[in-house]
C-alpha cells in the first residue's frame, strides 16, 4: 500500500533562520534579528531580558543568516534536484510591513516573496507558508507589546489579508502560526513578550495565547473567503509525553503536560477551550480578557488540517521524584532510559512518532501534515570534503519508517512531511550554525567566517530517491 499517490514530501525552513538579508528591500526590524547567539540568547528569547536593538557586545545571527536572500533561486533549483514537491517557508512579517502598522504594504518586499514562488512554481513545487514563524515587528513590540495587546490582531490580519491576495494564485497551504504552543516556553520568540518585573507571567502568556487563537481563526475565516479552495492549518509542537514509570502520579503529571501541549490545538480544531484549561487557568486565578464574539469565532472557523513539528517525545515524572533531566526542543523532560540522544542532547525515538501522530488524529481526525523532523547534529566534512552524514539518514529513515507504519498500519490519514531545514540554517534555541540539519550543507560557521557556498551532503542523494520512490526505497547505498 504505501503513501498515498498525492502525498507530499519535501522541506521547511523559516525566514529568520535562513533569509539573512535583515535590511534589504526595506525590511523592518523584527524581534528575531535582535535574539543574540551566546549566554544571553536564552533571557532574551523566554522575555526574561529586554533587547530591541542590537549592540557591540553580541552577535545577531539572523541579520545574515545563510544569506537565502540572495542564493534562493540556486536553493529551490536544488530542493527541485531532491524532488521536492512542497517547500515549507516562513514570510518575514517586517519584509511586507516593516513597522507593522502601516496601511499599505512594501511593494518590494511582495516581489521577494512573488520571485520565490515563481521559482517553486517552475519545478512544480507546492509553497506551504507559515505566515508568522517567530516573527513579530520591533515596531508593534514598542507600540503595543507584542501579542500581550489585542491590538496585534488587526495587524496580523492586515498582513493575511496582502498575502491571501497577493499570492491567492500562487499558495494554497498556509500555516497561521508556528509552535504557537512556545509561547508558554519562549514568549519573546513566540510573542514578542517582554515582561514587567514582578508582573503574573502566565496572566500575560495567556493573554497573548488568546490574542493569537482568535487571530488564528480569523485567518482561516478570511482565507476562506478570499480563496474556499485554500486550505489553512495550525501548527504546533508536537511529542508524546510518557508517563515516567507507571505509577499514578507519574501517569497522571504525563497526562497534565499533555493537555497543556495540546490546548492551542485543542482550541484551534475543535473550536473552543477544553474544560481542563478553563478549570486549571482560572484556580491559578488567571483569567484571559475575552471579547463578546470570541467564543463565537473560535466556534465558527477550525482550522482545515494539523500540522505539527516532531523532534522528540517526552518523558514526565511527578515532581516529587527527582530525575536526571534531558533537553529537547525549548522543553525540558526526564532523561528517558530506552533512548538514545543527539549532539544537542534531544532524545531520538522514532516510534514515538508513531505514537504521537495517532494520538494528534485520534483527538481531531483532521488531516496530519508533519511540517518539521529532523536531527541537528555536527557535520564535518571528510577528505575530500565531503559530509558523510550517516547518522542523519539514520535518523530520518526510521522517522520515515515509523511514519509510514502509521499510514498503512494504523490508517493516520497524513497530507506530507516537510523535513526541518532542509539546508543548513541557524538554530532556533541556541543561535548556532553548527547545529545543522540539511541535506545541503552551507559554509557559514559560527564566528560569522564562511563564503555561503552550498554543497550537497550524502543525505541528499538519499532523500532524492526516498522521495522518487515515494517513500519505499529507505536504505542508503552500502547497506
Ligand atoms: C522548532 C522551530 C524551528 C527549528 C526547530 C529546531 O522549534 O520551529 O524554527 O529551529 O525547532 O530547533 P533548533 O533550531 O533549536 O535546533
Amino acid at each position: 500500500m504505501g503513501f498515498p499517490k498525492n502525498f507530499m514530501w519535501g522541506g521547511a525552513t523559516a525566514a529568520n533562520q535562513c533569509e539573512g538579508g535583515f535590511h534589504e528591500g526595506g525590511r523592518g526590524l523584527a524581534n528575531v534579528d535582535v535574539c543574540p547567539s551566546g549566554a544571553d540568547r536564552g533571557a532574551v528569547i523566554t522575555g526574561h531580558k529586554k533587547m530591541l536593538a542590537m549592540d557591540a557586545q553580541h552577535q545577531y545571527p539572523a541579520v545574515e543568516a545563510v544569506d537565502m536572500y540572495h542564493h534562493f533561486r540556486e536553493d529551490i533549483r536544488l530542493f527541485a534536484e531532491m524532488g521536492f514537491q512542497v517547500y515549507r517557508l516562513s514570510i518575514a512579517w517586517t519584509r511586507i510591513f516593516p513597522n507593522g502598522d502601516e496601511e499599505q504594504p512594501n511593494e518590494e518586499g511582495i516581489r521577494f516573496y512573488q520571485e520565490i514562488f515563481n521559482e517553486c512554481k517552475k519545478y512544480g513545487i507546492k509553497p506551504l507558508v507559515t505566515i508568522c514563524h517567530f516573527d513579530c515587528p520591533i515596531g508593534l513590540i514598542q507600540k503595543c507589546g507584542g501579542w500581550r495587546s489585542r491590538d496585534m490582531i488587526t495587524y496580523y490580519l492586515r498582513l493575511c489579508k496582502v498575502l491571501f491576495t497577493r499570492f491567492r494564485e500562487d499558495v494554497t497551504y498556509w500555516l497561521t502560526f508556528n509552535e504557537i504552543n512556545m509561547i508558554l516556553h519562549a514568549p519573546f520568540l513566540g510573542a514578542g513578550i517582554c515582561f514587567e518585573e514582578g508582573e503574573n507571567e502566565m496572566q500575560v502568556k495567556y493573554q497573548a495565547a488568546h490574542h493569537e487563537l482568535v487571530a488564528s481563526a480569523l485567518a482561516v475565516k478570511l482565507a476562506h473567503e478570499l480563496n474556499p479552495s485554500s486550505r489553512i492549518g495550525c501548527m504546533f509542537a508536537a511529542g508524546s509525553a510518557y508517563p515516567y514509570s507507571c505509577r499514578p502520579l507519574d501517569v497522571w503529571e504525563a497526562l497534565r503536560t499533555s493537555q497543556e501541549n495540546y490546548f492551542f490545538a485543542d482550541v484551534q480544531a475543535r473550536g473552543y477551550y477544553p474544560s481542563y484549561a478553563k478549570t486549571r487557568l482560572r484556580a491559578q486565578g488567571i483569567y484571559p480578557l475575552m471579547e463578546e464574539g470570541d467564543t463565537q469565532i473560535l466556534q465558527k472557523y477550525p482550522v482545515d488540517f494539523i500540522a505539527f513539528s516532531y523532534y522528540n517525545s517526552r518523558c514526565i515524572a511527578a515532581s516529587d521524584c527527582i530525575r536526571e533531566e534531558a533537553e529537547g526542543n525549548l522543553f525540558r523532560s526526564v532523561k528517558n532510559p530506552y533512548l538514545k540522544y543527539s549532539d544537542w542532547g534531544w532524545p531520538i525515538d522514532p516510534m514515538g512518532l508513531r505514537i504521537t501522530l495517532n494520538e494528534v488524529y485520534d483527538r481531531y481526525q483532521k488531516p496530519l501534515f508533519i511540517v518539521e523532523n529532523g536531527l541537528g547534529a555536527l557535520d564535518e566534512p571528510d577528505d575530500q570534503g565531503l559530509i558523510v552524514d550517516d547518522y542523519r539518514i539514520d535518523y530520518l529513515r526510521e522517522h520515515i519508517r515509523a511514519m509510514k507504519a502509521a499510514v498503512e498500519e494504523d490508517g493516520v490519514d497524513l497530507m506530507g512531511y516537510t523535513s526541518w531545514g532542509c539546508l543548513d540554517l541557524v538554530s532556533a534555541s541556541s543561535g548556532e550554525m553548527k547545529k545543522r540539519y540539511g541535506f545541503i550543507y552551507v559554509d557559514k560557521q559560527d564566528d560569522g567566517s564562511g563564503t555561503f557556498a552550498r554543497s550537497r551532503k550524502k543525505s541528499f542523494e538519499w532523500y532524492r530517491k526516498v522521495i522518487a520512490s515515494n517513500g519505499e526505497i529507505l536504505e542508503s547505498d552500502g547497506d
